[in-house]
Order: structure tokens, then C-alpha cells, then sequence
């Protein structure tokens, strides 16, 4: 792939853009390489109907001290941004002319780690946030359905070094998951950068 290609892609009731190669090739590979050893992993439950279970995949929480979080039931207290994610954090920011102060990071290591379908509805995250996911490593679906209208749905594959953004009213009437896939997989890293709690 050559450069960056931005994907403008037609959802109705919200934004979702898709940007092939924001990272080329190398940096990506690098990027993923460094993500790996330099980010505190962690094995995290998540309370379903009260009960604990472990979530299918390795994650991590950054950002300003103020980007405290909560998601089903975990209170997430960052870490303060490492070297590689600021860096990240600045390339995406100058792109879409936007600040965050904070970064979801999740790693699954092989196709049987999964995200369960959800909204990134929580109160922190203002009426409307702006997310700006990157993905490196193996290459999964982002799978998008519409809460109301069960006809809509989409099915989007997130390239290694791509960015993701999602906007508007998107995480209003949209739900996404990254489903498990049967295939033998390599490990995947994605970022998803937010602005919480302002
Ligand atoms: O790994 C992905 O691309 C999905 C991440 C996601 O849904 C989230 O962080 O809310």
C-alpha cells in the first residue's frame, strides 16, 4: 500500500472514516514491536450481571490524571502516557485537528481474544466523543450494527497501521464488537484515543 488513503464510509446517523496506511508499513511494524514490551499489560474482569468474568484480551489505560474511567462495572486509573503513545497521540491530533487525553489500548493475542458489542456511550465521554482507533498487527473486522434498524449492519476489516475514527452520532444508534475468529491469528494491538471527563 502507498500513503494514506481516507475512506469515507456511509453509515447515517453518525460519522465513521477509515484511513488505510496512516502508519507505512515499517513505522507500523515498529509501532506494534514497541507497543508490545513497552505498555503494562494487564488481564482485567468485568462484572456481566454481577458476576466477574476475565475479558478476552490483554488491556491497558493512559492518559492525563483527570482521564479516570469507568466501563461495565472497572474503574480505570491511567497511566501516565508513555513515550510511543504521546507520539501517536500527536500524529492523530494534528490529523484531525482534535486533542485527546487518554487511550484505551487493548491487545488480543491470537483470534480467539475478542470485544464484546458495546457503545462508547459512558457519561465521560460527553454526548458525541470523537474516538480515533489505530490498529497494528493482524488484521480483524470491526463489525457495526444499528441499535434500532436490525437491516443495518457492516462489516469493517481494520488493516495493520490504519486508523479508524468514529463521530457524531455514532455511538448513539450504533453498537460495535471485534468478534473471535476461527482463523489462527497473530497478536493485534488497537489505541483508541478519547477525550474523557471534560
Ligand atoms: O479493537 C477494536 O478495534 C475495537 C475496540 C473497541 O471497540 C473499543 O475500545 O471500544
Amino acid at each position: 500500500m502507498f500513503g494514506k488513503e481516507a475512506i469515507d464510509i456511509p453509515v447515517g446517523d453518525g460519522s465513521l472514516l477509515l484511513v488505510t496506511g496512516f502508519y507505512p508499513l515499517a513505522e507500523a511494524n515498529q509501532l506494534l514491536k514497541t507497543l508490545t514490551l513497552e505498555l503494562q499489560w494487564e488481564a482485567k474482569a468485568i462484572k456481566i450481571f454481577g458476576k466477574e468474568i476475565m475479558q478476552p484480551r490483554l488491556v491497558a489505560w493512559y492518559g492525563e490524571p483527570e482521564a479516570v474511567y469507568t466501563y461495565s462495572g472497572t474503574t480505570f486509573v491511567p497511566h501516565p502516557f508513555s513515550p510511543t503513545l504521546l507520539k501517536i497521540k500527536f500524529d492523530i491530533e494534528q490529523y484531525l485537528n482534535a486533542d485527546f487525553n487518554s487511550a484505551l489500548a487493548n491487545l488480543y493475542r491470537h483470534g480467539q481474544d475478542s470485544m464484546g458489542w458495546h457503545s462508547d456511550d459512558e457519561k465521560e465521554l460527553g454526548s458525541n466523543p470523537l474516538i480515533a482507533s489505530i490498529s497494528l498487527g493482524e488484521e480483524r473486522v470491526f463489525k457495526l450494527k444499528h441499535k434500532h434498524d436490525k437491516t443495518r449492519k457492516l462489516d469493517v476489516p481494520l488493516p495493520h497501521g490504519s486508523l479508524l475514527v468514529m463521530g457524531g452520532q455514532l455511538q448513539h444508534y450504533w453498537q460495535h464488537s471485534l468478534p473471535k475468529s476461527a482463523k489462527v491469528m497473530g497478536p493485534r494491538i488497537n489505541l483508541t484515543f478519547r477525550k474523557v471527563g471534560l
